[in-house]
């Protein structure tokens, strides 16, 4: 087995209301990383806790929070948010946890992505920005535009293979209006990034990484939003 060094290793848990697939998330990871137990994702092995999404068990999701660095809150973006999204939220902030918001099960038919940002942005106010957002729900769901590396990214086969691609016109402008929302958020936390803001207009994807992504359990005000695609829903 690889040695990674402590400041590498993260412990990741998944929290969501009952169903909302964090099960099939944590399956789908670990056959992205081929190893059991943990993957890796840019140098870091991610130990993965999955957790029951049912209140009789909160007392073992708790448990997690103290050895989790990070947690994953998954939506169903059918649902939207429910009640248990509300109750691991709100550990999540009493453990001061950040928080990487994944909407999962996009390719249902009544997926509704943007019902779930808008009730997400309800819920837990603008520090819920969005990273990648899906070109397509429903049966059609295939490719999502990343607005930190503006670019779409489009599902070549069954094993999560993606292939780079230009943003459509139709959807610069959504792109542009978003990665200006993710820049300021990361210049709001930061005044070293607020001054190259300030001057410049823009940040580079690493600056913007390196205030919020890059420590990915040292985010502080974030809450990001990724759509989810997972292997075995893929049509
Ligand atoms: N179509 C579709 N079905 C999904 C997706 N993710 C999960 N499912 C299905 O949704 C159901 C619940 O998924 P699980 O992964 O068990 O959900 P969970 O959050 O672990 O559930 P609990 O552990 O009971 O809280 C299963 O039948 C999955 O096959 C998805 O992205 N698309
Ligand atoms: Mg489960």
């Amino acid at each position: 087995m690889k040695n990674y060094p402590t400041q590498n290793i993260r412990n990741v848990v998944l929290l969501g209301n009952a169903k909302s697939g964090k099960t099939t998330l944590a399956e789908a990871m670990l056959f992205e990383g081929k190893i059991i137990l943990y993957t890796e994702f840019m140098n870091n092995k991610l130990n993965i806790i999955d957790t029951p999404g049912s209140d009789d068990f909160v007392g073992g999701v708790i448990s997690a929070f103290k050895v989790a660095d990070s947690g994953v809150m998954i939506i169903n973006a059918q649902q939207g948010i429910e009640v248990g999204t509300e109750i691991f939220a709100r550990y999540a902030e009493q453990y001061k946890m950040p928080l990487l918001i994944g909407v999962n099960q996009l390719d249902h038919e009544k997926a509704n992505w943007d019902t779930t940002i808008d009730a997400l942005h309800q819920t837990f106010g603008k520090k819920v920005v969005i990273i990648q957002f899906p070109v397509e729900t429903g049966l059609n769901f295939n490719a999502f535009i990343d607005v930190l590396k503006m670019k779409m990214y489009r599902f070549k086969d069954d094993n999560g293979t993606r292939e780079e691609l230009d943003i459509p016109a139709e959807y610069a402008d959504h792109a542009a209006e978003l990665q200006q929302q993710l820049i300021e958020m990361a210049a709001e936390n930061d005044e070293s990034l607020m001054e190259i803001f300030f001057e410049k207009g823009v940040l580079t994807e690493d600056e913007i990484r390196s205030r919020s992504f890059d420590r990915f359990g040292k985010m502080r005000n974030y809450a990001c939003v990724l759509p989810l695609r997972q292997k075995r829903y893929r049509h």
